[in-house]
């Protein structure tokens, strides 16, 4: 069984839908979904808990690879934050790299109520070859996303102009946002990005 339902009577503005490996154990497709994506231990359920305000919700780790499925948030019945699980983790095996790029293209190809995505980097590092395929991979399926520069409590900001400066010298319109978990740095900003994707998904669904 690859599907956990939190049961309703547990329900608080923000709570934890469902875990799941393959499309049809997705939950129902109803609320817009903004999906974080990016390399093990980038930072995406550390930004997804700063994002809701709670400490708990998206499990972290200091070992990377902690996520491992697709986890879906609700949030204040508006939209759901979808945790995905991280790649480029050196120890993984072939077999679980291929696992992981066939879960994510799947949902990225098939969901219909994906609204957007937060593409996550590390302010310490210039992108990789996985994650220019990420951003081509969303730009291929007109996906929006917004490009959050995660960890920026780190004094860097050196490493912070190089890596922006290297995205918008290939892609001049996208968006870069710097956040940190810990600070608070960027996530009313990105919070903001969010909602505008997820409203945009419901106009053009209307
Ligand atoms: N300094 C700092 N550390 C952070 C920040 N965000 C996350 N971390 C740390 O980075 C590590 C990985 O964070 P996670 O949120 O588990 O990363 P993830 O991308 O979900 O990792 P996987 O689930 O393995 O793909 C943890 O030790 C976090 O405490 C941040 O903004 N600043
Ligand atoms: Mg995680």
């Amino acid at each position: 069984m690859n599907l956990i339902l939190k049961s309703s009577t547990a329900r608080s503005p923000v709570y934890f839908i469902a875990s799941a490996t393959s499309l049809s154990s997705w939950p129902p497709d109803t609320l817009p979904e903004i999906a974080f994506a990016g390399r093990s231990n980038v930072g995406k359920s550390s930004l997804i808990n700063a994002l809701v305000g709670k400490k708990k919700i998206a499990h972290t780790s200091k070992t990377p690879g902690k996520t491992r499925c697709i986890n879906f948030f609700e949030f204040k019945s508006l939209f759901n934050l979808v945790d995905l699980p991280g790649y480029g983790y050196a120890k993984v095996s072939q077999k679980e790299r291929t696992s992981w790029k066939k879960m994510v293209e799947e949902y990225l190809q098939k969901r219909k109520t994906l609204a957007g995505l937060v593409i996550l980097a590390d302010v310490r590092r210039l992108l990789q070859e996985e994650e220019w395929m990420l951003i081509d991979l969303c730009r291929k399926l007109h996906l929006e996303f917004v490009v959050a520069l995660t960890k920026c409590d780190k004094p860097r900001s050196n490493e912070r102009r190089k890596l922006i400066a290297s995205i918008q010298t290939r892609y001049p319109d996208i968006i870069t946002v710097p956040t940190s978990a810990i600070s608070g740095r960027g996530i009313n900003e990105l919070l903001g990005k969010i909602v505008s994707m997820s409203q945009a998904c419901r106009v053009k669904k209307v």
